[in-house]
């Protein structure tokens, strides 16, 4: 069967601000509580949807989540109508205000992993919201995930969205950025990657020592059960941990794979001979060969990746055979990164063509073009089953072009998250929104 990959990108929200919520990611610590610009940050995320879906790649996006999150406020005591739930939060705990207000679901990479059809048991296509309980301000997510995620991907012949895994440290689970699937084509079985930051129940397994392991293994091996994921085809690879003590919070900052290329840095798994060697054989099962596209610490040190995001890139196969990786600017302004990659194009390689993208408002808070996506491999008639309102297109475009500009501040510093205008003029832009899409009772 033949299928198409269509990247739900993240429509990044009106309360996108810098609050320094995310231990463990450098961009997100280093920019902390500096202005962000929410407009621009939609309309930067807006403008790769647009360009993408303009050179014929399957793009789709996921909307924005209700923010203020008034049920984590109420849930530890902030009572009250919501303008006093506002007014005690920002007097007696503005980092939680801004964990309510944190317009991080606009990393869609984060949302759930996905399993297409053509791996699972049951012939349809999986999806695992993702717990992302590490983190205060992520772990709310998964409610307004799965929900969205089910109102789009709707019918049960096709698709089945699990809830998220217990959200306690042994499931810590961060979705689709620690998972990638490697194929020949879309459409045929694959081999589903899944890397693990930590082991929960092996003391003796290593573990990075500054920075938190956001993923566990028991969580991926959690994910592959409910995907009804064959073993032979199921392989689990441990990160490196000094690189998660680097930065490199999740596996989507060192590694990208797509089809049979698997692009990564050296330093980027604990074992890089033998995670090799497990996809080698685990991809002769599927008819594939191994592409394994290896950047050296010669060449690209690992606080340059870091800065750079260069892995945090998407491969997205062309109609010539060949793939382009689509990157942030940032790539051209780090001199190995730069040098690196135009010595790739030319060189060869299947990657035959870079696209870059000025994503700097999600960049300052350490997200880049793989963090906004979420990607989704579907067959010609789950394409035509899931709900099409959340297709880009051009007319969806202009339209939401207009929304934004109608409905988003440029300028949001985290004082400002105590504005109780601020929660109004979002739920205003998100009511909106709903209709926009097609997808009424969204935000109910
Ligand atoms: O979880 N940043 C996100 C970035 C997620 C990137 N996603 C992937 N690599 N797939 C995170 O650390 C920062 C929010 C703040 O500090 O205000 C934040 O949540």
């Amino acid at each position: 069967m033949s299928a198409r990959e269509f990247n739900f990108d993240g429509l990044v929200g009106p309360s996108h601000n810098y609050a320094g919520l995310s231990f463990g990611n450098v961009a997100s610590f280093s920019n902390v509580k500096s202005a962000s610009n929410p407009k621009l940050a939609a309309l930067q995320g807006l403008a790769k949807m647009r360009a993408l879906a303009s050179r014929g790649f399957g793009q789709a996006l996921l909307p924005p989540q209700d923010r203020p999150n008034f049920r984590l406020l109420r849930s530890i005591g902030f009572t009250g109508t919501d303008a006093e739930v506002l007014a005690r939060a920002a007097k007696e705990s503005p980092v939680i205000l801004a964990c309510a207000y944190s317009a991080s679901p606009m990393w869609t990479a984060n949302a759930a992993t996905v399993s297409p059809s053509a791996d699972s048991a049951d012939g349809r296509l999986h999806f695992t919201a993702a717990n992302l309980n590490n983190k205060l301000h992520r772990a709310f997510e998964h409610e307004q995930s799965s929900r969205a995620l089910r109102a789009i991907f709707k019918d049960a012949k096709h698709f089945a969205v699990h809830d998220a895994l217990p959200g306690t440290p042994a499931f810590g689970d961060e979705g689709a950025a620690n998972h990638t699937r490697l194929c020949k084509d879309h459409g045929s079985a694959g081999v589903e990657m899944f890397v693990y930051g930590r082991i929960e129940f092996d003391a003796s397994a290593s573990a990075p020592k500054k920075y938190p392991a956001r993923q566990t293994l028991e969580a991926s091996q959690a994910v592959a059960r409910l995907h009804g994921l064959s073993a032979e085809r199921t392989v689990y690879i441990q990160q490196n941990p000094d690189v998660i003590d680097q930065g490199v919070f999740h596996n989507d900052v060192i590694a990208v794979g797509n089809a049979n290329a698997l692009f990564y840095h050296e330093q980027a798994f604990a074992d890089e001979a033998g995670a090799l060697d497990q996809l080698r054989r685990a991809m002769a099962g599927v008819g594939a060969d191994l592409n394994a596209i290896r950047v050296d610490t010669a060449r690209v040190p690992v606080a340059d990746a870091v800065a750079s995001y260069l892995f945090n890139s998407q491969l997205l196969s062309k109609d010539n055979g060949k793939m382009a990786l689509v990157i942030p600017q940032e790539c051209q302004e780090v001199a190995s990164v730069a040098s690196y990659l135009d010595g790739l194009v030319a060189g060869g390689s299947v990657i035959d063509e870079l696209i870059h993208f000025d994503l700097r408002q999600s960049m300052r808070n350490g997200g880049g073009p793989a963090c906004l996506r979420l990607r989704v491999a579907l067959t010609d008639a789950e394409a035509a089953a899931m709900h099409q309102g959340v297709v880009m297109t051009e007319a969806l475009y202009h339209t939401l072009v207009a929304w934004v500009e109608k409905h988003y501040r440029d300028r949001l510093e985290p004082a400002d998250l105590a504005d109780p205008q601020l929660a109004i003029e979002v739920h205003n832009a998100l009511e909106e929104l709903s209709r926009i899409l097609g997808l009424p009772g969204l935000y109910d």
